[in-house]
């Protein structure tokens, strides 16, 4: 199934099959140094992040951490999978997408994510979002103002969801998850979210 929430936002449910699901997690969890990110008005994101290819800060992109170590590199199979996704959300070959920038949140039961828009990338590009463990209230609003009108829908484990063209600068977040509703089977306690992007860099 496939569902268009607006022109560019591509639902695609269960898309990922559960053995790639694992393997997604397993990748995570070879992944090191999740962080909770400082935001300039002193907040703390409830989420923990790591990022591939390029590390993300409020609000840009670098070439290092904070802490001066070097970046985990964006590894090719991962950019393949992105391609296939948007390939099947968009219904047409994408080879010539080349995302460069996986950031990867964790949700712990009580983590959420404010109502945002992506909009540090230099390239408008689209975004590639990967699912896994819990499931999410995930919040999809419109692109003028962060608020209503805005439509939730279920993210859940193996969902991928496409952000592009008309949409791609679309406020967006995750008021809650629902803990306990991953398959005790893919071994994770909480949810993770990898976005694809192109930074543009
Ligand atoms: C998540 N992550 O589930 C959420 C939503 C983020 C972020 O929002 O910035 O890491 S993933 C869906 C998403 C990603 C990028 C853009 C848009 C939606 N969008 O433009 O609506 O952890
Ligand atoms: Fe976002």
């Amino acid at each position: 199934p496939r569902a268009e929430l607006a022109p560019g936002a591509v639902h695609l449910p269960d898309w990922l099959g559960f053995d790639e699901q694992r393997e997604l997690v397993a990748a995570c969890r070879g992944w090191s140094g999740y962080r909770h990110t400082r935001l300039p008005n002193g907040g703390v994101m409830s989420v923990k992040s790591v990022c591939l290819g390029w590390h993300w800060y409020p609000y840009g992109y670098s070439r290092t951490t904070g802490e001066g170590t070097p970046v985990l590199p964006f590894p090719d199979w991962l950019g393949d999978l992105g391609r296939r996704a948007l390939a099947a959300a968009y219904g047409r070959p994408a080879e010539g997408y080349a995302p460069d920038i996986a950031l990867v949140n964790f949700y712990d039961a009580t983590a959420k994510m404010g109502l945002h828009q992506d909009k540090d990338e230099r390239s408008l590009e689209p975004v590639v979002s990967f699912s896994l463990g819990d499931a999410c209230v995930f919040r999809f609003g419109n692109t003028e103002t962060r608020g209503r009108p805005y439509t939730d829908v279920e993210l859940r484990s193996g969902d991928v969801f496409v952000f592009g063209g008309p949409s791609r600068l679309a406020y967006h977040g995750v008021p809650r998850t629902l803990p306990g509703t991953a398959d005790p089977a893919l071994g994770l306690d909480g949810r993770l979210n990898i976005t694809l992007r192109v930074s543009g860099l």
